[in-house]
């Protein structure tokens, strides 16, 4: 018998329940009490609709975070939001978020640092280490869902952080201390949970421990021995989890590793499966990741048999099936979208569906293939409907893209020759004064958004009213006294969405939310098809903004790698295909922006480095196909027109070779919060293009001052020479209001003019 599992289910509810519940709390419109009974609700249903598993995962609900509830769980919380008081609950908030439902003003702490779990775009909040940790265990939390995952039939698995990974994730913030100096108390910790869960009646454990498919260390593989060495001895039994990608050469040692049963993910590491049947000693259980946990499409039955079922045939009751990872990263339920065409909806699977191709085959595996012929035949017919279909296939653009050459991601001269022609008619000052794109998106531009969307108001009023705001846009930025302009992107609401949906090859959902921190989700688009761009998509909007000023106005795009890397990308080509689909449709967009005479056209590239494998040895295909991707989209114009790009991340190091390929003239970054640190990485690579240096940052509502801002130039001045310098806020400004905005820019042009006066 082959025993089926889940390793995470989707938490934010079908109509983002979770969220709005939050949300409502956190405004002190519900209480905790109707929180935590919509929360059970949540979990209700969601089991529900994973009874056909064997077991079903317990734990893997959160109001924030996992990694957030296994600080909780340790009572591994940090002094600043203890010290405070207050519920449990109170703290959890304040931990996630700064502070808690019925915190006033003063007692906000600063919330735990968030960053994005592995290769995905979910954030986890940081797990703080000082020599002062220390860990309470106290599962009781988990336990009463393990109750109440009985009481409504299931069969519990507990779902924890494995503790190498809690670890690893987290960050030392004292001076001189190691993380690795907790192992020993925090392994200790975790067999205190495990003992609390065995004496609750809890047989299997799912511990994750996705840092096995990363480059390890020798002091974290040693961790793991010495960690799973000290747990031998629970009484549960311990099934290690891996995700996201291959073991590689740490497989052995998650084999050796003392512990019940291995997971590993077959979807990204199919090349592990082989190796861990031989390797894993006798008795222990292989639980197989089979469906595709990171992307919708329907997964290839058939072939997933073919390749089973000898595995099966090996391992017999020791083989488990699950998704390759926890669904949290795939929508929920591919029947919540009418919209989606009938041909495009038989090509997908969402976290419901995936469980449901999970079942056909434990069928087929259990009762033998014949027992599944209709359901293979079935799915047969999807995948065939999908690679017959005209609509993935467009000739022209593939035509284009066998075409591609390297001159095409060529300038026609190098920086130095292409910023003299560039300034002879931009004329720019030094310290040069930009923003990143958008301005605050008040609520007034949603509402219009919104009602064009419904069809409410007509495309020339909808029209007549983005212009206005372009106008006012223009006008306060004039005011200000910036020196590039921009439109402001009043008629974005997503700087992916409003590309994608422009484009041909593009699907979007109703309802396809996935949770990117906390309460927030996004709601990628489905690249299926060859990707065009059939008619421009920004040049009007820009070409009206530059008809109202005499500055130069900014041309505003999102990049080839970002577009892909916020989508769901289609898995019948390789992304580096569909990569120079992109490239190729945001050229043209460059181009008519250059041929409508902007001079200056920004290409948004923030997702660049989050598609890096996680894997060190990948890295260097990925930036090959990636930044030549950005090349082809950028590179087609002439000397004269400047190129900028944006990233917003803090960390350069080890991509800078890759930066300076991309041969921007100008490149914007996050830098406020590092105090400039962040250009040291340009500074040693002499780095030799533009740079922007973000002087405030905009994810605070605090007004940034005149002087904090001149005292960062000044450290920016001191690493790079201040002729290329120029001076703009970290990001966008979508998120805030022109309260807080008109006075930081004005202080930020102050900044700028007194640098330029003192020579
Ligand atoms: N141009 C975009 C903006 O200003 C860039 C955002 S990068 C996350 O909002």
């Amino acid at each position: 018998m082959v025993t089926t599992h889940n390793l995470g289910f989707p938490r934010i509810g079908a109509k983002r329940g979770l969220k709005f519940g939050l949300e409502a709390f956190w405004r002190g419109e519900i209480t905790e009490a109707e929180l935590i009974q919509r929360s059970r609700d949540l979990r209700r249903q969601h089991w529900q609709k994973q009874s056909s598993l064997h077991r079903v995962p317990v734990g893997d609900f959160s109001w924030y975070d996992h990694v957030l509830d296994t600080s909780i769980m340790l009572g591994h919380v940090p002094p600043r939001v203890r010290d405070l008081g207050g519920s449990a609950t109170d703290q959890y908030f304040r931990l996630a978020r700064g502070r808690s439902a019925t915190d006033d003003d003063e007692s906000v702490v600063a919330a735990g640092e968030m960053t994005k779990w592995f290769d995905t775009n979910y954030h986890y909040i940081v797990p703080e280490f000082t020599r002062e940790s220390r860990f309470r265990p106290d599962a009781s939390a988990l336990v009463a869902q393990v109750t109440e995952a009985r009481e409504q039939g299931h069969n519990p698995k507990p779902v924890l952080v494995g503790l190498v990974t809690y670890l690893w994730l987290g960050k030392s913030k004292d001076d001189g201390s190691e993380r690795l100096e907790h192992l020993t108390a925090l392994a200790e910790a975790y067999a205190g949970l495990l003992e609390q869960l065995a004496d609750a009646g809890v047989d299997w454990v799912q511990i994750d421990e996705p840092i096995l498919v990363t480059d390890l260390a020798p002091e974290w593989r040693n961790a793991l021995e010495t960690a799973y060495h000290r747990l031998t001895d629970t009484r549960v039994s311990l099934l290690l989890t891996t995700y996201f990608g291959h073991l590689g050469d740490n497989l052995e040692l998650a084999c050796r590793l003392p512990v019940a049963g291995l997971h590993l993910d077959a979807v990204r590491g199919g090349a592990d499966v082989q190796r861990a049947v031989e390797q894993l000693p006798q008795g222990r259980v292989l639980s197989l990741g089979v469906v595709d946990g990171r992307n919708v499409w329907k997964a290839d039955l058939t072939a997933l048999m073919d390749w089973l079922e000898p595995v099966h045939a090996a391992l017999g009751d020791r083989l488990w099936i699950a998704p390759a990872c926890s669904l949290l990263h795939v929508p929920m339920d591919l029947d919540a979208e009418p919209d989606l065409d009938e041909a495009l909806r038989g090509w997908l699977a969402f976290a419901v569906q995936k469980l449901e191709e999970l079942e056909i085959l434990e069928k087929g595996l259990n009762k033998g293939r014949n027992a599944i012929i209709a359901e293979l035949a079935a799915n047969r017919a999807c995948h065939e409907s999908r690679s017959q279909s005209q609509r993935v296939r467009n000739p022209a653009v593939r035509e284009a893209v066998a075409g591609l050459n390297e001159a095409m991601g060529q300038r026609q001269s190098p920086y130095a020759r292409r910023i003299e022609a560039q300034q002879r008619h931009l004329d720019l000052p030094r310290f040069p004064t930009t923003t990143i794109g958008s301005f605050p998106q008040t609520g007034e531009i949603r509402r219009t958004r919104l009602q064009y969307r419904r069809g409410d108001l007509s495309e020339a009023a909808y029209r007549e009213a983005m212009q206005a705001e372009i106008r006012d846009c223009i006008r306060e930025q004039e005011a200000l006294g910036l020196d590039v302009l921009v439109h402001g992107e009043a008629e974005r609401n997503d700087m992916v969405e409003y590309f994608g949906e422009l484009m041909d090859g593009f699907a979007f959902t109703r309802h396809g939310w996935v949770q990117s921190f906390g309460s927030r989700c996004v709601k990628p688009p489905i690249i299926y098809g060859d990707v065009d761009r059939p008619d421009p998509m920004t040049v009007d909007w820009i070409r009206y903004a530059q008809s109202l000023t005499e500055r130069p106005v900014k041309g505003m795009l999102t990049g080839p790698v970002t577009l892909l890397n916020w989508s769901f990308v289609r898995d019948d080509q390789p992304e580096r295909d569909t990569a120079n689909q992109l490239a190729l449709a945001v050229r043209k967009e460059v181009q008519d922006l250059e041929a409508a005479g902007i001079r200056i056209i920004q290409i948004d590239e923030a997702a660049l480095r989050e598609g890096l494998p996680l894997r060190r040895s990948e890295w260097e295909t990925y930036l090959e196909w990636a930044i030549n991707a950005f090349r082809i989209a950028a590179n087609g114009v002439s000397d004269d027109t400047q190129i900028h790009t944006h990233m917003c991340y803090s960390e350069f190091n080890d991509i800078m070779t890759a930066i300076a390929r991309m041969d921007a003239d100008v490149i914007t970054i996050e830098t406020s919060r590092s105090d400039m640190e962040l250009l040291e990485a340009f500074e040693h690579f002499e780095y030799p293009n533009g740079i922007g240096p973000g002087v405030y940052d905009i994810h605070s509502p605090n007004i940034p001052t005149e002087a904090s801002m001149v005292a960062l130039l000044r450290k920016a001045v001191e690493r790079i020479p201040s002729e290329r310098l120029w001076v703009n806020p970290d990001c966008g400004l979508k998120t805030r209001n022109w309260d807080e905005v008109r006075p930081a820019l004005a202080a930020m042009v102050g900044a700028a003019r007194g640098l330029r006066q003192s020579g």
